[in-house]
């Protein structure tokens, strides 16, 4: 079977690990600790339990697969035609989640045809199940500083996910990926913009980009000059990596993109800032960006044209907008790419701003202009 396994997985071009069901108590510790540092994701809301045994997610687990599939699937720089945004590669083209989910779906069959599968169970991201460790311990890579988990072959740039089978394949033992190819190296470190990887191997989410442009709300104030062009996700710790620059592209169509969609990748801003919900549906509803909805990038997106100086008759609608959350980050946008110009404007509108703490952020502003 393992022959048979790692055959399909080359086939398909993903990586292929496994390991019999453990409840690792350090894990669990780690969790705990995450928790205890307030350094654990609020996005994250199973039990550590849950978490970490794998019978909660299937009573009766015997074996674990573990995948990663690479979603790196070409690399072009941004087109300088007009103001553009960056969305991190893990969401260019269809969104992972779905993919990964049908890859494993599709392993499952093709294992039911060799070893009859009762029940089966997935997890992608959003399910309870620690994918890193699991990757990790079923040899696909090993942990680096920036605490991705990397592989020989595709670097970083893997999504992760598990199939639990209630059948023994009677696979040899895993070989866990204990070592790390970091050495001495802290680039990532260093390049992280918000200085979020506050130590080797611990991302503090409240402070890493990633999660600023996928939470809901204020995007914090602190770190709005850090989101440089990025609209969804953040690569920096991953590119500064020496161990993706030699990384193999995937070859998953799914993940394609060219030219023709460079909006994917690098969405034209003044379309982003105008869309309509039903647009930004058809748009991005198929992409991991998708789930978040359009006010959350739309607030992203002004953070962005106010560091990159853009402002539009578009960006002073949306200091009318009727939402609270674009009002606050459109003053922002225009007092950084407008100053003293819109300062006029600004000053109409704290006239009339309701909310107080639009009006305290906005009275700062313009107490700020240059
Ligand atoms: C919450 C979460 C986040 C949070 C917190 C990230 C984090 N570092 O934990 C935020 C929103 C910030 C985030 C961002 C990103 N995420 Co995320 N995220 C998750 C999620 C849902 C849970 C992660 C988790 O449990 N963290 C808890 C703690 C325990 O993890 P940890 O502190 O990193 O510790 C691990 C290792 O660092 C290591 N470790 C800890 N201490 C030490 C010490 C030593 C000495 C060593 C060697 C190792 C080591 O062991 C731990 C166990 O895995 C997983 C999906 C899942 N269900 O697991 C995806 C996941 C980790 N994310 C993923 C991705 C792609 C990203 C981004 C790259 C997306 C992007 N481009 O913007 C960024 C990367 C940012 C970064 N540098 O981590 C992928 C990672 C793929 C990979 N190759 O590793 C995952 C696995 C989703 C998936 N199924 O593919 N993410
Ligand atoms: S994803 Fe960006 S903000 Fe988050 S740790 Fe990496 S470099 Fe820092
Ligand atoms: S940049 Fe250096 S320290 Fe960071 S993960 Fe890569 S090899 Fe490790």
């Amino acid at each position: 079977m393992e022959g048979i396994l790692k055959d399909y997985a080359e086939n398909i071009g993903i990586l292929i690990g496994w390991k019999q069901p453990v409840i690792d108590r350090e894990v669990a510790n780690l969790l705990e600790l995450r928790m205890a540092d307030g350094k654990y994701s609020p996005f994250v809301r199973w039990t550590v339990k849950q978490r970490i045994d794998p019978s909660e997610l299937l009573s009766d687990t015997k074996t674990i697969i573990c995948i990663a599939v690479p979603y790196s699937f070409s690399y072009f720089p941004k087109p300088k035609d007009k103001p553009r945004g960056k969305l991190a590669r893990f969401s260019w083209g269809k969104d992972y989640h779905q993919v990964v989910k049908g890859l494993l779906e599709c392993l499952a069959n093709f294992i039911n045809q060799y070893h009859p599968i009762n029940n089966y169970a997935l997890n992608v991201d959003t399910g309870p199940m620690v994918d890193k460790y699991w990757a990790q311990q079923s040899g696909i890579g090993w942990y680096g500083k920036n605490t991705t988990v990397m592989t020989e072959k595709y670097g970083s740039w893997v999504a992760l996910g598990e199939l639990l089978l209630d059948v023994d394949l009677q696979l040899p033992q895993s070989q866990p990926n204990n070592g790390s190819m970091c050495e001495d190296c802290e680039k990532c470190i260093r390049a992280c913009p918000t200085g979020a990887i506050e130590s080797p191997y611990v991302v503090n989410p409240y402070k890493c980009l990633s999660f600023l442009t996928q939470k809901t709300g204020e995007f914090s104030l602190q770190y709005r000059k850090s989101l440089g062009d990025r609209l969804y996700g953040c690569d920096i710790c991953q590119e500064a990596c020496p161990h993706n620059h030699q990384a193999v592209f995937s070859k998953i169509r799914d993940f394609s993109i060219d030219d023709k969609h460079v909006g994917l990748a690098y969405p034209d801003l003044e379309e982003l800032l105008t869309v309509s919900k039903k647009q930004f549906k058809h748009i991005f509803g198929n992409s991991t960006c998708g789930w978040r909805g359009k006010n959350i990038l739309q607030r992203n997106a002004l953070i962005t044209a106010g560091n990159l100086g853009y402002s539009s008759q578009t960006v002073y609608q949306l200091a009318e907008s009727e939402s609270d959350m674009l009002r606050r980050h459109a003053y922002w946008s225009l007092s950084q790419a407008d100053g003293l110009k819109a300062k006029d404007f600004l000053l109409r509108r704290y006239q009339v701003e309701s909310v107080q703490e639009n009006k305290e952020e906005l009275g700062w502003y313009l107490e700020h202009l240059q």
